[in-house]
């Protein structure tokens, strides 16, 4: 296989049990993804991921509010926050990568979320904007120019990744059939992928790398 330019990484956002379907927070479909991301995975010369890694006293779990329900949302810290089930908790199974996923090519994993006042969808910025996992640094370290994102889940972690990515200076390309939607909301998914075609993330199938 045609490897890319070795200015290029691929990011794999949170391929982890609770994303998958039988898991805490399971994205429809999510399994579908992974064998397509074996096989790009083979293309690049630099292949990181991101792990969802929360505490479990994180305040993004409905369960940590009594009285308030999943898919609701509070303020948490002045940032609107809807509350999720108690997903990827550290050390738990549902945090691990699913076992089909090849972790053979992976330089490292940047773990987000790890903050119980504040969620973490972006792999780079916890929502606020103010921890950072180094993800950035690592990248530009790397001499990286450009980065393709997959992973899940399309309108949260993988959107918010995409565009700190295209925000920080990367060249910046979605792969649309190595993602999908949680979608909360039916539409979600597309709303998130006209969200990053706004900002100038390009979309392309695995097909066309
Ligand atoms: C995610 C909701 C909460 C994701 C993580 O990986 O998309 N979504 N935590
Ligand atoms: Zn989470």
């Amino acid at each position: 296989m045609e490897k890319m330019n070795p200015d290029t990484a691929l990011i794999i956002v949170d391929v982890q049990y609770d994303f998958l379907p039988g898991g805490a927070l399971a994205v429809a479909h999510g399994n579908q993804i992974i064998p397509v991301i074996n096989l790009i995975q083979e293309k690049f010369d630099l292949v990181v991921a991101t792990q969802d890694w929360h505490p479990a006293n994180h305040k993004s779990f409905a369960a940590n509010h009594p009285g308030k329900k999943i898919g609701e949302f509070i303020d948490l810290n002045g940032l609107e926050q809807i509350l999720w089930p108690v997903h990827c908790v550290q050390g738990s199974q549902g945090a691990e990568f699913h076992r089909d996923l090849d972790q053979s090519p992976w330089t490292a994993v940047f773990q987000k979320g790890k903050n119980p006042e504040v969620d973490s969808y972006s792999g780079f910025f916890d929502n606020a904007r103010r921890g950072d996992t180094g993800l950035g640094d690592f990248l530009k370290s790397k001499d990286i120019k450009k980065v393709y994102v997959c992973g899940l889940a399309q309108d949260y972690c993988v959107k918010f990744t995409a565009l700190d990515a295209k925000s920080l200076g990367f060249e910046t390309i979605l792969i649309a059939d190595a993602t999908r939607p949680v979608n909360l909301d039916s539409k979600d998914g597309d709303r998130a992928i006209e969200a990053m075609k706004e900002k100038g993330i390009e979309v392309l199938l695995s097909t066309e790398l």
